[in-house]
């Protein structure tokens, strides 16, 4: 059984125990696990060969960051390898944010957080990537959408949303927003009239407004009265219904090809 080495470590790798030891003792050398990876797929091997598979926070670098940053990475879920880029599951963060928060990123990537559109990018752009959507409600029903083809453009684009080929049993209420520019509260590049970002809350990649928004307001059920509410985390056509506030959702990428090419 031979394992592929996960990258820069494979250099490493080539040398003698002593000069292993030797880099070892360089303090200044950042841990082989901190800088290496370029998203959460790279570091499942390594998990898997010291019988570590677990999801957790680990930092990644994708080719176009110059530095590492923390991700939580699913390495549980359909075969593992995911590199979360959003989850909602309690309602304590606010998701009504400026253009600024939704490039940058907020919250905390161990709970509820967006990763933010310029990581996104770098992620879903150093190769073919999918996506995976998951979604729970609050009778402990959880479904998911998955996304042969994920990927959005630079802030040039207005982070311009690429993705179909879908599969899994939440029905898909994304492709509608294909080729659409991400909005925000602030910034307007939807198909309405009016701003969608506005009226539903919480940025997205908005068309002429929302089969799907998971970064809308966040309700409990005993604070939700559909339409006489308004706009919600949703998911239209799992729920045929705009109102139906969801519990929890979760958003993560990881390379297509990343099962056929894993050789365990
Ligand atoms: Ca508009």
């Amino acid at each position: 059984m031979t394992l592929p080495p996960p990258p820069n470590t494979e250099n490493k790798r080539l040398k003698h125990d002593a000069d292993v030891a030797a880099l070892q003792r360089e303090s200044n050398n950042p841990p082989p696990s901190a800088a290496d990876f370029e998203d959460c797929s790279e570091l499942y091997p390594v998990l898997y060969w010291t019988n570590s598979v677990q999801d957790g926070v680990f930092p990644i670098k994708p080719e176009s960051n110059t530095d590492h940053f923390d991700v939580f990475c699913d390495m549980t879920t359909d075969g593992g390898g995911w590199t979360v880029i959003q989850r909602r599951s309690e309602g304590r963060l606010n998701f009504n944010r400026r253009w600024a928060d939704y490039k940058n990123g907020f919250g905390r990537v161990e709970g509820e957080h967006w990763l933010g559109l310029d990581k996104i990018h770098n992620l879903t752009t150093q190769d073919s990537y999918e996506l995976y959507v998951q979604l729970e409600d609050w009778e402990g029903n959880v479904v998911h959408a998955k996304y042969s083809t994920f990927s959005i453009g630079d802030e040039g684009t207005d982070y311009t949303l690429h993705i179909w080929g879908y599969s899994g049993d939440a029905n898909d209420s994304m492709v509608y927003h294909n080729g659409r520019k991400f909005s925000a509260n602030d910034q307007d590049n939807d198909g309405w009239s009016y701003n969608c970002a506005q009226y539903y809350s919480g940025g997205w990649w908005y068309n002429d407004c929302a089969r799907s928004n998971l970064n809308g307001p966040y309700f409990h059920p005993e604070d939700y009265h559909g339409t006489d509410t308004g706009p919600c985390v949703f998911w239209r056509y799992w729920k045929d219904t705009s109102y139906y506030s969801l519990k929890a959702t979760k958003m993560m990428v990881r390379p297509r090809n990343f099962i056929r090419n894993l050789r365990l």
